[in-house]
């Protein structure tokens, strides 16, 4: 009975019922049991979805640019998914509303999906989420999926790992230095979009840009660098040029299925990892809480609990290897 549910929210999803959509996104985002059946028959490592990230600082146009850029795949006749990620915001499902404000215009074209997510107490964590999230809008044909994350922090750049290809934005006169070099987040763009050209400040910050970027050895390895601005359209054209040069280099459909799945099933060992130390804890403490006040009342230590989990993992293939023998 089970299964035959799942298959009915399947083939929503194949058959991109907007509002259907919604609703399984939502399965996802709750931890429904139905969720994993239903991304188990959904996933297709050669799937054709080109994920784009979006990262950068608040305020640095990722929206602004996110609009631009679903109006020029749409030009082009594609499909175009959006999830905008917002760690620190606890509000989920319903809007950003800035980010909804200035995707308006695309709001009621059926061709286009936008999805908002924040955080839950979800255990897979957000980039859990996102990923499936993204399974999900690729089932439904959407291509690309563009991803935008606010701000620059970790549980961001682990968001930001899921694209096939991720977009830096930065912009003058938010502390340009600050911005480019004490971010390493300079790893974290294959294309480096400086936004907002039509300020002043914008060749200050490619000259800083292109210092940082100086310092990666190889100048094949360095990404590329694209002014733009998101408000006026200027240099929108360019960028999709480097985003697409960017994604025909070299890969062919073997290769972005393997490093597809790499990245799922990764992304899951960390996630079920997590889960099941956390619930051997539980187990033995009661609560992670406990835990932590036995580790105070002197009684074990982290390494100690490390050691047991280790222990268990061994004892339980032990025991595997005298059934074997049996
Ligand atoms: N002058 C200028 N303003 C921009 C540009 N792109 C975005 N903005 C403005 O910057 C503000 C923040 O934009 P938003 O897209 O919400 O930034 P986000 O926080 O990175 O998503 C808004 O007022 C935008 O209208 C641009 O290229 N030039
Ligand atoms: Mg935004």
């Amino acid at each position: 009975m089970q299964s035959c549910k799942a298959d009915d929210f399947v083939r929503i999803v194949r058959n991109n019922n907007q509002r259907g959509l919604s609703r399984v996104l939502s399965m996802v985002e709750n931890g429904h049991p139905l969720a994993s059946s239903i991304l188990h028959s959904l996933f297709d490592p050669e799937r054709l979805c080109l994920t784009i990230g979006i990262t950068g600082p608040p305020g640095a146009g990722k929206s602004t640019l996110t609009n631009r850029l679903i109006s020029y795949y749409r030009r082009h006749g594609n499909k175009v998914g959006v999830i905008a990620v917002d760690p620190s915001s606890p509000f989920s499902g319903g809007a950003l509303l800035g980010d909804r404000v200035r995707m308006q215009e695309h709001a009621s074209d059926p061709g286009v999906f936008i999805r908002s997510m924040a955080n839950r107490g979800h255990l897979g964590g957000l980039s859990g989420t996102t990923r499936d999230a993204l399974e999900i809008l690729a089932a439904a044909s959407y291509n690309p999926v563009l991803i935008e994350t606010m701000g620059v922090g970790q549980a961001e750049v682990e968001i930001a790992s899921l694209a096939d290809i991720t977009l830096l934005v930065l912009v003058p006169g938010l502390g340009d230095d600050v911005q480019t070099m004490k971010a390493g987040i300079m790893e974290i763009g294959d294309i480096i979009v400086l936004n907002k050209a039509d300020r002043p400040g914008i060749e200050q910050l490619e000259l800083s840009v292109n210092a940082s970027l100086e310092l990666i050895p190889d100048p094949a390895a360095r990404p590329p660098v694209i002014r733009c601005s998101a408000q006026t359209g200027e240099g929108i054209e360019e960028l999709a040029d480097a985003i697409g040069s960017c994604t025909a280099s070299g890969t062919g459909r073997k290769e972005i299925a393997l490093r597809r799945t790499a990245l799922v099933l990764n992304s899951i060992i960390r996630e079920k990892g997590r889960e099941l130390a956390r619930t051997l804890i539980i187990d033995r403490y009661g609560s992670i809480e406990e835990a932590i006040e036995s580790i105070l009342a002197g009684e074990t230590t982290p390494y100690r609990i490390g050691e047991i989990l280790s222990g268990f993992l061994k004892n339980k293939r032990e025991n595997e290897n005298e059934c074997k023998r049996d």
